[in-house]
């Protein structure tokens, strides 16, 4: 079968099959492909001791590009959580990015160096920031939707998170406002299986996460993590109700993680040889490699240089990462505390760099005082 070239428009029956075209299906393809690569060469990084910490987003980037790609990007807002590399690259964030963040450098965009690595945000990108407690962006994308809804802007609010911590009383709390206000407003929800080692069965008293959506009066949807394209559907039912205002979706997928938690886990403490060797089998970045070839969308020509393109692209990221500029260490309370407010005090230590205390030489003598 003769495969359609990247932007000619064209629109393989599988494509059609789902309202796209198959420009989207290789920019999916492209993203899932990253968000592994990006995510291997942190593991690299990590164990060459150049980077201090990873939390990966590998078995997860099928759901996560495919769940992210009908929502509009710079208009929509999503708040990810700290395996959410697929969701921001989808979104408008590139590997470079996720780097600059790894190595905590001055450009990382998500924080200037500051926050833990895997926290990401964008505001470019209108990704949300988020915090190292879980679940607490339920409640921040939850009042973003309830924003656009005052406001009557058309945006829809995404976040995601894991099953475990789907178990916080912020995700009950923010489900039933949301649903009373039928806000325009999604839960994705990634369920591996795991809270760090502490297994699905141990977490929930019901099979499914999306069970409890009828507790709120909202569709519940499970998803194989694995189908691209049946998560694509979902979350594209889930974006046109919230934008008809007819409410929020509880997105449920069945993803698995096929690293430990993080680089500071051994999961085979906890999970057996079997169990960790037939986790391949879900992988969703072959399962949807074969799925283009199959349809003709992908072939082995466009794999290899999408493969190289890739590769290139990652390269290119670490060594600007490792060569990019560390924070100045007077800055490291900066966008701490707000800054500069007309007559503020600041605290005892300063604003910190060139636009804390020089510019409140007045306020210094009352900061120095403030430590007594
Ligand atoms: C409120 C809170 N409790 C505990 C932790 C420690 N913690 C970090 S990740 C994690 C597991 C979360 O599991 P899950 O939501 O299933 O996400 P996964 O890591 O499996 O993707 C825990 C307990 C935390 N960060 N915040
Ligand atoms: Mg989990």
């Amino acid at each position: 079968m003769a495969a359609t070239r990247p932007g000619s428009g064209a629109t393989s029956e599988l494509a059609a099959s789902v309202g796209l075209t198959d420009d989207d299906l290789i920019g999916m393809y492209r993203v899932i492909a990253t968000a592994r690569a990006v995510d291997e060469r942190m593991w690299v990084l990590n164990r060459a001791g150049r980077i201090p910490f990873v939390i990966s987003g590998q078995g997860h980037e099928g759901a996560q590009a495919a769940i992210a790609w009908p929502l509009e990007r710079k208009k929509d807002w999503i708040a990810p959580f700290y395996r959410s590399i697929a969701t921001c690259l989808a979104f408008g964030m590139q590997a470079r990015d996720i780097l600059t963040a790894q190595y905590a450098k001055a450009i990382d965009l998500s924080s200037g160096g500051r926050q833990m690595p895997g926290h990401y945000g964008n505001v470019a990108n209108n990704l949300v920031s988020l915090s190292s407690p879980v679940a607490t962006q339920m409640l921040h994308a939850v009042g973003i939707a309830l924003a656009a809804k005052i406001r009557k802007t058309g945006q829809v609010a995404m976040t995601s998170m894991g099953e475990g911590s789907s178990n916080q009383g912020d995700v009950h709390e923010g489900l039933n406002f949301a649903a009373i206000h039928k806000l325009p407003f999604i839960l994705c929800v990634e369920n591996n299986g795991y809270a760090i080692s502490v297994p699905v069965e141990r977490q929930l008293a019901t099979p499914n996460v999306a069970d409890r959506a009828s507790g709120y009066g909202i569709p519940g949807v499970i998803v194989d993590g694995a189908d691209v394209l049946g998560c694509y559907t979902a979350a594209k039912e889930a974006v046109d109700r919230a934008r008809r205002g007819d409410g929020p979706t509880l997105i449920e997928a069945k993803v698995i993680r096929l690293t430990a938690h993080s680089s500071d886990d051994q999961q085979t403490k906890y999970r057996s040889a079997e169990e960790l060797a037939g986790l391949t089998a879900n992988d969703p970045l072959p399962r949807f490699r074969a799925q283009l070839k199959e349809a003709g969308v992908l072939t082995d020509e466009l794999e290899s240089q999408i493969a190289a393109e890739v590769k290139k692209d990652i390269d290119e990221a670490t060594d600007f990462a490792e060569n990019a500029a560390d924070p100045d260490p007077s800055t490291a309370m900066q966008w701490v505390f707000a800054e500069q407010w007309p007559g503020e005090t600041p605290p005892a230590w300063g604003f910190g760099g060139s636009h804390g205390t020089e510019g409140h030489e007045g306020d210094k003598s009352a900061a120095e005082g403030a430590v007594d």
